[in-house]
């Protein structure tokens, strides 16, 4: 395909085209991930997630400016599906990250409720393999953590910050147990705001309660807003990379990731394939309105339905 060759030639276009194909599950979305399989797996992926309004965003501004000084180009995938802007654009970090546009070593791409089309976090992660194809050093995924699709887009990543702020905003006690286990790195964002001390203690005495062997999560004051705490969040990062990279749990990361990849492919290709073959086989009205006048139980229809296309099993 004429795009993968764009791409791999270090088109802006075809990297943006691309990963519209995929977020909108076009057709050929399975022959442009292949040919770019090869060529994945080089960037760091780094997922950032917290409630609306945490600061994400900012945060992922200032890591920007962090990551060029260090001398790597910077994907960014926002996912943002409780944005009220239709079409993915998710307007406030378009307009505030306006002036990493005109860098070449920054792509940002914005996916809002158009992605969930073919599953939110499946469209996320392929946009991140497209990047990784093109040869973004870092990918930055910046996610709203509010529900399991989120933490899914996040379990993507090598490493995971979390983005809390002081109490009363986001009280220790109501962070979904979820969100807590995921996070490499803790960040208390507004710190400007006060009370920030008795979060980052409170988050604290929650890590060490796990008394997990291993890494222990840094828990760390920012403000976002000025760019206080963004160089020590910047090498937390490294180190948690260095970590991961050293006693081999990078590996051991990324073969999970594999193995829950390749489940989560074969479970969509058989719903969507066995579903597509129903479909368009099998008037499936008269078996519809048989269940709801209750005159046949889904259960044996569903068995019956997968007999006639001749499902093996
Ligand atoms: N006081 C204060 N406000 C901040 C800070 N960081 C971000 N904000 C503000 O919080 C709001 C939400 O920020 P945003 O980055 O869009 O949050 P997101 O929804 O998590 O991406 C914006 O009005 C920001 O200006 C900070 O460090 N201090
Ligand atoms: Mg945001």
């Amino acid at each position: 395909m004429e795009t993968v060759q764009e791409l791999m030639r270090g088109s802006r276009r075809a990297l943006a085209r691309l990963i519209t194909l995929v977020e909108n599950n076009d057709p050929r979305k399975e022959e442009i991930m292949e040919r770019l399989f090869p060529h994945t797996g080089k960037a760091y992926l780094i997922g950032i997630t917290g409630s609306p309004g945490a600061g994400k965003s900012s945060l992922v501004d200032r890591l920007l400016a962090e990551a060029r000084q260090n001398g790597s180009t910077v994907g960014v995938i926002a996912v943002d599906p409780t944005s009220p802007f239709t079409g993915g654009a998710i307007l406030g970090d378009r307009i505030r990250m306006q002036e990493h546009a005109l860098d070449s070593g920054i792509f940002i791409r914005s996916m809002g409720t158009r992605g969930s089309l073919g599953g939110l976090s499946r469209a996320a992660r392929e946009a991140v393999q497209v990047m990784d194809a093109f040869g973004k050093d870092l990918i930055i995924i910046e996610t709203v953590g509010v529900g399991q699709s989120e933490i899914d887009i996040v379990g993507t990543a090598d490493s995971t910050v979390v983005v809390l702020t002081p109490a009363g905003g986001d009280s220790v006690q109501t962070i979904k147990a979820g969100i807590m286990e995921i996070g490499d790195i803790f960040v208390v964002n507004k710190a400007d705001l006060g009370g920030s001390e008795r979060t980052v203690a409170e988050v604290s005495m929650m890590l060490d309660l796990k008394e997990e062997p291993g890494w222990r999560p840094p828990v760390l004051p920012v403000v976002a807003l000025r760019g206080e705490g963004v160089a020590a969040l910047w090498q937390a990062l490294m180190e948690h990379r260095r970590y991961l990279q050293s006693g081999g749990l990078f590996e051991s990361r990324r073969r999970e990731r594999a193995g829950r990849e390749l489940g989560e492919l074969v479970e969509f290709l058989v719903k969507s394939r066995v579903w597509e073959s129903i479909r368009t086989q099998i008037s499936l009205d008269e078996l519809i309105e048989a269940i709801a006048l209750r005159r046949q139980d889904p259960y044996s229809a569903a068995r019956e339905l997968l007999r006639r296309i001749n499902f093996p099993f």
